[in-house]
């Protein structure tokens, strides 16, 4: 899964990018800055630590997801929106779209557009996203009104296509976005191969001055869900020893690393959910989406235990951290036997039973 942080010129997202990349124990190389840049990030969690406390596995695996930062965009200039377009691919084969927002002053920082100003950065991005779409869905209009004339044994399934992309059409340039239209799983298949980036989940992240970063942020912006920090702050603790960093944050005000925070977001806004496979060899998250049943989670951890499934054993984190241990949680009768259609819950922690 990828999550793809863009924004306009110089808003902060290579600094937020390598916080979050040496935070989730990835290397971190930023010398091309005229570049995207990729890492792979663990996905933090007090649960997974917890568990590697108390079974002292020989490893341990996190969750992980892919951070990619693109080139600030200049969409003030021809030649800007022309090299900015060349990303719309990479950001169409994301799971999520992150922008970073400009809200810190400082004059040694050339200012995009001559602004500080992040709802109107955002509200430009979401502009240039809606447009893109629906450049996208006037090809296929087009492309589909010549394909129902004939009357082949696709016809009914284009003439529905054909139906919903006319209603995308009107929904983007009344500037609604895709994933406000769709409204059924059939609908979301018909689209799945267009990648629409208003289809996507999005998070703003306002980049703030130092001094505010402890400080209280509205939760929206620009009817996006909304996280605030300072990029110059989260590079920084990223750089220091955690001995350090305890002491810096405290200086600061702040409760809790923000790169923590917006790691955990996206997992969440990407709709994934954990379960934990424990043991001395290894404790592992294994990330599935949400509303996965056991036997398909059980793929995920081997195709044999998926074949053979008899039972999930499951207690979830929650109960067994109650509990104390295992033995506890099972004599409060707090261990399930649960079938192949049991939907799994973010948090269980599952051994499969199973015969091949
Ligand atoms: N004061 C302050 N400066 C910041 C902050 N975040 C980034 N900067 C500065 O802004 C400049 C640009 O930061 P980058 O992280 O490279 O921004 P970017 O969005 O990756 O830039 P482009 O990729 O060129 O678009 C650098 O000089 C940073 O030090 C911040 O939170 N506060
Ligand atoms: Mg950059």
């Amino acid at each position: 899964m990828r999550v793809v942080l863009a924004g306009p010129m110089q808003s902060g997202k290579s600094s937020l990018f390598e916080a979050v990349a040496r935070a989730g124990g990835s290397h971190v190389d930023l010398s091309r800055g005229d570049q995207p840049h990729l890492a792979v990030v663990k996905v933090p969690d007090t649960r997974l630590d917890w568990l590697v406390e108390q079974y002292k596995p020989r490893k341990t695996t996190h969750a992980e997801l892919e951070f990619l930062d693109l080139p600030g965009f200049d969409l003030a200039d021809e030649a800007g929106r022309t090299r900015a377009k060349a990303h719309w691919p990479a950001m169409r084969q994301s799971d999520m779209l992150v922008w970073v927002l400009r809200a810190f002053n400082d004059d040694t920082v050339a200012a995009y557009r001559g602004r500080i100003d992040p709802s109107a950065d955002a509200r430009e991005l979401l502009g240039e996203a809606l447009f893109a779409d629906l450049d996208q869905v006037a090809n296929r209009i087009a492309k589909l009104e010549t394909a129902v004339r004939k009357p082949t044994a696709r016809q009914k399934d284009q003439l529905r296509e054909l139906d919903l992309m006319k209603r995308l059409a009107a929904a983007l340039e009344e500037e609604t976005p895709v994933a406000k239209v769709v409204s059924s799983e059939a609908e979301a298949k018909m689209l799945g191969g267009f990648a629409f980036l208003t289809h996507k989940p999005m998070l703003a992240v306002r980049n703030c001055s130092e001094q505010d970063a402890a400080g209280e942020a509205p939760d929206t912006l620009e009817s996006l869900p909304c996280m605030q920090l300072s990029a110059r702050i989260e590079a920084e603790l990223s750089r220091m020893p955690p001995q350090d960093r305890l002491e810096f944050m405290a200086d600061l005000g702040l409760a809790q690393g923000a790169c923590d925070r917006l790691v955990r977001a996206c997992f969440q806004r990407i709709n994934l959910i954990c379960f934990f496979t424990v043991g001395p060899d290894e404790c592992r998250a294994w990330q599935i989406p949400a509303g996965t049943d056991a036997v398909t989670a059980a793929s995920a951890v081997h195709s044999d235990i998926a074949r053979g499934f008899i039972r999930a054993e499951t207690v979830h984190y929650d109960d067994l951290r109650a509990a104390g241990d295992e033995k506890a949680a099972k004599a409060a009768g707090k261990v399930r036997l649960e079938g192949k259609e049991y939907k799994v819950r973010d948090g269980d922690v599952i051994y499969f039973r199973f015969n091949v």
